[in-house]
């Protein structure tokens, strides 16, 4: 084995796994929003909901907000109240999707004005993030064309380079762009930003507070994630992670349900480069949505699944591994990954919680709270928080 269980353990208890307010809301496909009970019918509530499941996993410091969902009149009162239920707010996601005004894109329309009310939504966003105290824009756009001929692609690539730009020029000295891509849709012709090179090369022609963000739900099927991974790792421009997991395109399902194999690959890489070190850049997000099971358990299950893809990750042998790469012993090689991946760490991280005095098992222990039956009791009337709430 790798590296001794107790450092796995104290490296697990001290990786932190920001939860989106968007997972506790009520959500679906195109065809259908699923209503549950309990859901959150406010901001506040979506906190309240994210911080249970920081107090079964001990695992969730932040809680990343989405703006307009996320709008509230007081953004001091609404951190101090984050933070007396033991968490905080974290990156600032961005929304220039669902306004009419978007048809034709957000920061690459060919209208000036549309750009620059998405440019002013962006402003807006650090404004948000100065009060927060939040170090982290992330932008996903859903910019694109659907026709051939539609809009002249290079065109829109000198557009989002002028709106990053002045987006880019407002940040404070600690706060950090986050360029989210993914390679298809709601375009289906071109996507303005559909891949990491392309949300590298902007990163890198705007600075060092530019970081390219991977959505493990955002590639291709059959892309090696984990080489996109190791790449970026390489040139100190991989800011986070957006965790889900996707079977055809962008399912947002639960981390690691597709193929922890993946999922524990990709760890690999983030080991490999010292991501889980003290210091690192990289930040560690669920963006998810929960559209037919449970949604506290369904985070839950998530922050479990990325901490075992974790900890069999930290139990790689590397020294066992190089050598077997500098003797070019193929089997081998594979062999020390496969042994890590095969270990069952549900035993170590039931005992790495009980350490920092939780249940071993956060799931049966939220189950067993009664959290999920007085929401549902508590919380009615009003209108549940969905997509655009
Ligand atoms: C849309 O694909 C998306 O899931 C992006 O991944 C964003 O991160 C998220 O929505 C929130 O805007
Ligand atoms: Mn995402």
């Amino acid at each position: 084995m790798g590296a001794n269980t107790t450092a796995v353990k104290e490296t697990i208890k001290r990786l932190g796994i920001e939860v989106p307010s968007w997972a506790y809301g009520n959500s679906g496909t195109r065809f259908k929003v699923f209503s549950q009970l309990g859901v959150p019918r406010d901001p506040y509530e979506k906190i309240a909901d994210a911080a249970q499941v920081n107090k079964f996993t001990g695992a969730v410091p932040t809680v990343a907000l989405h703006i307009p969902w996320d709008k509230v009149k007081d953004y001091a009162h609404f951190a101090a109240y984050a933070k007396d239920l033991g968490v905080t707010l974290g990156t600032i996601n961005s929304n220039t999707f669902q306004d009419d005004q978007y048809k034709l894109g957000s920061v690459c329309n060919p209208d000036p004005k549309i750009r620059k009310m998405a440019v002013d939504h962006l402003l807006e966003c650090v404004d948000i993030m100065d009060i927060t105290g939040t170090n982290d824009l992330k932008i996903w756009l859903a910019d694109g064309t659907n026709y051939p001929g539609q809009d002249d692609l290079r065109d829109r690539q000198d557009r989002l380079q002028e709106s990053l730009e002045i987006t880019y020029k407002r940040l404070g000295p600690n706060q950090r762009m986050l360029l989210e891509y993914k390679f298809f849709e709601p375009s289906f012709y071109s996507t303005d930003v559909p891949d990491w090179g392309t949300s590298y090369l902007h990163c890198m022609k705007l600075g060092p507070k530019a970081m390219v963000c991977v959505d493990t739900g955002h590639h291709a099927p059959g892309t090696n994630i984990e080489f996109i991974v190791a790449l970026l790792l390489r040139e100190g421009r991989l800011g986070a992670f957006d965790f889900n997991s996707r079977f055809y395109a962008d399912d947002d399902l639960i981390v690691g349900a597709a193929d922890p194999y993946q999922l524990f690959r990709i760890m690999n890489e983030v080991n490999r480069a010292g991501g889980f070190d003290v210091g690192t850049p990289v930040s560690y997000v669920l963006d998810q949505c929960h559209n037919i099971e449970d949604k506290i358990p369904g985070q839950i299950r998530s922050i479990t699944n990325v901490q075992e893809a974790v900890a069999k990750a930290l139990l790689v042998d590397r020294v066992a591994l190089k050598k077997a790469q500098l003797e070019g012993n193929v089997l081998a090689a594979n062999d020390v990954l496969m042994d890590a991946y095969n270990t069952d760490v549900r035993p170590l991280l039931g005992e790495m919680r009980n350490e920092i005095g939780l249940d071993a098992d956060p799931m049966k222990a939220y189950l067993a709270s009664g959290y999920g039956a007085k929401i549902a009791a508590e919380r009615v009337g009003g209108a549940q928080a969905g997509w655009g709430a």
